[in-house]
């Protein structure tokens, strides 16, 4: 019997497959396809899988998708130890959950949905960190000089350290994001790149005017970035929304 899965080491789905042929016990091989490089649209691979995505299992020749899927077929080719429970409430219990992790949580954050996002928001080029060393990607793209200005909205260690390092001489750096610390090598950092490091928590009432007018002359459609909506007078509500750190970006509007 061949087993063979097409999967990736970050990818979510492929965990599943893995997961479900270990409790079985079945022996099989695994083909990296680096989604995060473009693998999955080489020519060959839609041969395979016509949805350019992975998990894929090929079971001596034949060929499955959809993780699932995937295990359903397992269930059905090697019923113990089942997958799927046998009983209708707990099998319906068991699809529930995987459901809220398949079909609702996990598309968001695939590849081709980031990747598409970020060029609707404007992004002119994606760097994933998870992909690529940020500073070196940042480096490549500007004929090795680094990033005029950069803002750090992490606040972690390594977003503040690599929008420092990403930075040109002469640059100015932005740290937006709260908590936390970073630690520098300030003599190669910052002295000798003569870099203005700048922290930022709050706009004046003219930055904001400036703001508005630079996202209305070049028409950003920035009401997608907004999560809520509020009225003044919803203002003690709202701010205890925000309090929670839970609620994404929030607007009044008069
Ligand atoms: N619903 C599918 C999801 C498959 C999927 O989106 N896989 C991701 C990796 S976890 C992928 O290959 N993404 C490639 C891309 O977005 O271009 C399943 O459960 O198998």
């Amino acid at each position: 019997m061949s087993m063979i899965i097409y999967g990736f080491w970050r990818s979510l789905a492929s965990f599943r497959v893995r997961v479900a042929l270990k409790i079985k016990a079945m022996e099989f091989d695994e083909i990296p396809v680096d989604i995060l490089h473009g693998e999955q649209f080489e020519p060959g691979y839609a041969e395979i899988n016509a949805e350019r995505v992975v998990p894929t299992l090929v079971h001596d020749g034949y060929s499955v998708f959809q993780s699932l899927a995937i295990m359903e077929y397992l269930d059905d080719i090697q019923p113990s130890p089942r997958l799927i429970p046998r009983d209708a409430r707990e099998r319906a219990y068991a699809r529930t959950l995987a459901l809220v992790a398949a079909a609702d949580a996990h598309p968001l954050i695939t590849p081709r949905v980031c990747n598409h996002l970020a060029k609707e928001f404007g992004a002119d080029v994606l760097i994933d960190p998870g992909a690529e060393d940020p500073v070196a990607g940042i480096k490549e793209r500007t004929h090795g000089l680094g990033a005029d200005l950069a803002l750090d909205t992490s606040g972690t260690s390594e977003g503040r350290l690599a929008a420092v390092r990403g930075t040109r001489a002469w640059g100015t750096v932005c740290f937006v994001g709260e908590g936390g610390s970073v630690t520098l090598e300030v003599s190669p950092d910052m002295l000798r790149k003569q870099l203005t490091i700048i922290g930022s928590w709050t706009f004046s009432s003219d930055i904001q005017a400036e703001c508005a007018r630079f996202v209305v002359d070049r028409k950003i459609a920035v009401d997608r970035l907004f999560t809520h909506c509020w009225q003044l007078e919803q203002a003690e509500e709202a701010y205890r929304l925000f309090d929670t750190q839970t609620s994404g970006k929030g607007v009044f509007l008069m």
